[in-house]
């Protein structure tokens, strides 16, 4: 097992830009940041009115999952110089389906149906699944852009039911914090997962419609990585702050 010392994380700053280093120097803080996020969800659990508890629960799970990959992943560039694209999209299919979960979940209480859940991690399987064939086996022909494009399809589909279909229809009859948290929720999805899609246009050979930018294919994992921090640290930290404006008004009724 190779080891990357701080030295290594030095080097990036002080002498000439190694990009290599710089990705395995983002691997390494994103080990780190959801290891912290993990232990920080877990122990603020109890700090929040029960019924945010399994959703704060779920948002440690998701940094944990990642935590974990994170090192394997760092471990796997570090030794072989290759994107760690199987680790990725393994990480990814457990902690999507999960992202999903917390849809159901503040949903749950006001009518949330199980099989909206399951049409929400349907559409993320899909989207991981298509997504994974265009890079692991497509990743260095033209008609990569096509796989992407059919998991875009996936990724369009959970922005509706969020955005218009029945996961924001709930939400609006509902009011109050669930609204806000489906909106915020919402946002991370339309917005924060943008960024994974300009990764996969970026590292695959078909890029955009079949253009190539050109760019080192290195950079696919920085805007992976930059993408996990704040989809899965950012996405928790909203359900938390939720969770405690939440608790302060159903402590104040009291
Ligand atoms: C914690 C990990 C998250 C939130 C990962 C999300 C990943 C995506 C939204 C990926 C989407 C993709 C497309 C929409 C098209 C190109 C292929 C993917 C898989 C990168």
């Amino acid at each position: 097992m190779l080891t990357l010392t701080i030295t290594n994380a030095s080097e990036i700053f002080s002498g000439p830009f190694n990009l290599t280093q710089a990705i395995a120097f983002t691997f390494f803080v994103g080990s780190m940041a959801m290891m912290a996020a993990t232990a920080f969800f877990w122990l603020e659990m109890r700090n929040v009115d029960a019924k945010w508890r399994t959703s704060m629960m779920v948002s440690g799970l998701i940094t944990f999952i990642a935590a974990v990959h994170y090192f394997y992943m760092r471990d796997y560039f570090v030794s072989t110089g290759e994107s760690p694209t199987f680790f990725r999209y393994v990480d990814w299919l457990l902690t999507v389906p999960l992202m999903c979960v917390e849809f159901y979940l503040i949903t749950k209480k006001v009518g949330g149906k199980i099989s909206t859940m399951w049409k929400l991690i349907a559409a993320s399987v899909f989207m991981l699944v298509t997504g994974y064939i265009g890079e692991a086996i497509y990743g260095g022909q033209t008609q990569s852009w096509i796989w992407g494009g059919i998991s875009g399809l996936g990724h369009f589909y959970i922005i509706y039911l969020v955005w218009a279909g029945e996961v924001a229809q709930l939400a609006k009859n509902a009011g109050g914090a669930v609204l806000k948290a489906n909106k915020a929720l919402a946002w991370f999805v339309l917005a924060g997962w943008a960024i994974y899609p300009l990764g996969y246009i970026l590292g695959t050979q078909g890029g955009f419609i079949g253009i190539n930018f050109g760019v080192d294919a290195g950079f696919m994992d920085v805007i992976y990585n930059i993408g996990d921090a704040v989809n899965k640290i950012g996405f928790g930290l909203v359900i938390y702050t939720l969770a405690v404006s939440d608790t302060k008004e159903l402590n104040a009724a009291k």
